[in-house]
């Protein structure tokens, strides 16, 4: 297309997507996220962007419309580069320089100007893929997307309803000329697992899955099939398939903040092994209901999978052929790991922690560091990334050493794209399979330490900058003292506070020895944040 037409074709689209008065929307941890009636400029816009960018590597790019754990009448977006990662942190300013712009023409100026800045040619062959979640909003909300891939002359591929991870792994795939239809990801991570858990003993109870009311429950349904027919059936119940509201007193955002039994899960034994996602499926908790009354749960957190994928792989590891031991092992984590976790993973793990920001971006990255570098935040969102060196000396070994073997598997059961629920609980029922073991073992690694998080309203949450991977404040002057004061009068307490990146909140966390001095704790730094961080509505 020539370079004028792309101009006109931009600020000509552009005026069926207007940008509401007084919305400026900001890429947060995961991107752009809002109440759905706000997004269809923004979709738009970011079609323009994820247009250029597939023009500019030469490659598939892709979105999911999806706001994740967030309630189901808000939507946003998840920017898919070629690798299957999360785009690049570099374009999020184009991100944001698009999505902001006040009129049709400034928009197109933004356009040219990026189109230039890049070199991007103003014609060539370019696929966008589209999937959604559940939400009502999605197919509205894609077609606006679409409207703005093709406004550079790019295709649309509308992949209609997927989880996150499975477009995430479907780009990834496609780019490296492996299959990547939907249905080779349910063979795929279904013969990899039959692989792994090959002579092993199905755990005899069945998994309760809380389906969060959204995507997981058709998709998981599917995979389901797909063990069945690769030999490896898992049984399962689903629960919250959908009849309900998306995220709604369910999914793993729900439990991990309430730690309360997700709706539906009154009547499941305690002792149960029960597992939780979110609502595009990108996010994964283990829990059981324990015995006492009140609906309580215990949960396996993150940290708690992480724990057991480290285990995993230093066991296949070690049954490599001693030349081939040498393979660097590392744990990325946020300052919301649990200091429990933390201390057993230096302690008994023998494993390298890195920890970064909050986002899987940040720990996806740090994760390359390693051979293989396992990130899991404690909210359950991460995976296990093997590097390509490794890949290709375990394929040089996987006809001697049935380690290497289970190894290469293991990389394909656990999606190499991004953090995926699905893929999750594969690693999970693995690793338990392969060591005999029911939840009480897991459990047993460590016992957490009691913790709290809150949410304060402030007027601008940009007021709080934070540094050290976001555990201490620099702005505004005096609170990180005031925290550490909070702090130093609690037995092993440990506090911090961050804008978050999804929600128009400043978030508190606080850990102690018991859950009195965490809910304390965590309630007095609540108030500091509201009295020196201009604090909206009375105070916490
Ligand atoms: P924010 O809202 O920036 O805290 C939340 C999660 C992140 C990540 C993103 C994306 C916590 C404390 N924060 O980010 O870990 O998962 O959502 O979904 O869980
Ligand atoms: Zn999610």
């Amino acid at each position: 297309m020539a370079v004028h037409s792309i101009e006109q074709a931009v600020a000509s689209s552009s005026r069926a997507y207007v940008l509401p008065p007084g919305f400026r929307p900001s890429y947060g941890t995961a991107g752009f996220r809002a109440v759905a009636d706000l997004l269809h400029s923004t979709m738009f816009r970011c079609g323009i962007l994820m247009a250029a960018r597939a023009l500019k590597t030469q490659q598939v790019t892709g979105i999911c419309i999806t706001a994740s754990h967030n309630p189901a009448p808000d939507n946003g977006v998840k920017l898919v580069e070629p690798s299957g990662e999360m785009l690049c942190q570099d374009w999020e300013s184009y991100a944001n320089d698009l999505a902001t712009a006040q009129t049709d023409a400034e928009l197109a100026k933004r356009v040219m100007a990026l189109l230039a800045a890049e070199g991007i040619p103003a014609t060539g062959p370019a696929l966008v893929m589209v999937a959604h979640d559940t939400r009502p909003s999605g197919p509205e909300l894609a077609a606006a997307f679409a409207d703005g891939v093709r406004c550079l002359g790019a295709q649309v591929q509308m992949c209609g309803l997927l989880t996150t991870p499975q477009l995430h792994w479907m780009v990834m795939s496609r780019n490296l000329g492996a299959p990547w239809a939907e249905s080779d990801y349910y063979s795929a991570l279904a013969g990899a697992y039959q692989r792994l858990v090959a002579g092993t003993q199905p755990l005899g109870q069945p998994l309760y899955m809380d389906c969060a009311n959204g995507v997981a429950a058709p998709k998981m349904a599917a995979l389901a099939t797909a063990l069945a027919a690769a030999g490896a059936p898992l049984a399962l119940h689903l629960l919250n398939t959908g009849e309900g509201v998306l995220n709604g007193g369910c999914g793993s955002d729900f439990l991990q903040k309430d730690r309360q039994l997700p709706s539906n899960f009154q009547g499941v034994p305690p002792g149960a092994r029960c597992c939780a996602v979110d609502g595009d499926s990108d996010r994964l908790m283990y829990f059981t209901p324990l015995q006492e009354a009140g609906g309580r749960a215990l949960l396996f957190d993150g940290d708690r999978i992480a724990c057991l994928s480290a285990m995993l792989l230093k066991d296949l590891i070690s049954q490599l052929p001693p030349a081939a031991q040498d393979v660097s092992v590392g744990i990325i984590q946020t300052a919301y790991a649990n200091g429990a976790a933390s201390r057993y993973i230096r302690d008994n793990l023998g494993c390298s922690v890195e920890v970064t920001p909050t986002g899987v971006k940040y720990l996806h990255e740090a994760a390359h560091h390693f051979d293989v570098g396992v990130y899991f935040e404690a909210n359950g969102h991460g995976t296990v990334l093997f590097s390509k060196t490794l890949l290709a000396r375990l394929e040089q070994l996987k006809e001697e050493s049935r380690a290497a073997f289970e190894l290469l598997a293991l990389a394909v059961v656990i999606n190499q794209a991004v953090g995926d629920a699905l893929s999750g609980i594969l690693l999970v029922e693995a690793a338990l399979r392969r060591k005999g073991w029911g939840l009480d073992q897991w459990a047993a690694l460590y016992t957490d330490l009691p913790s709290r998080q809150l949410k304060v309203t402030v007027a601008d949450r940009a007021a709080i900058v934070t540094t050290d991977a976001e555990t201490r404040v620099s702005q505004p002057a005096g609170l990180q003292a005031a925290i550490d004061a909070a702090v130093a009068a609690v037995p092993n307490g440990r506090s911090f506070v961050r804008p978050s990146g999804t929600e128009d909140v400043v978030r508190v966390y606080a850990e102690a020895e018991t859950q009195d001095a965490a809910d304390g704790l965590a309630a007095t730094v609540a108030r500091l944040v509201h009295a020196r961080a201009g604090g909206v509505g009375p105070a916490p």
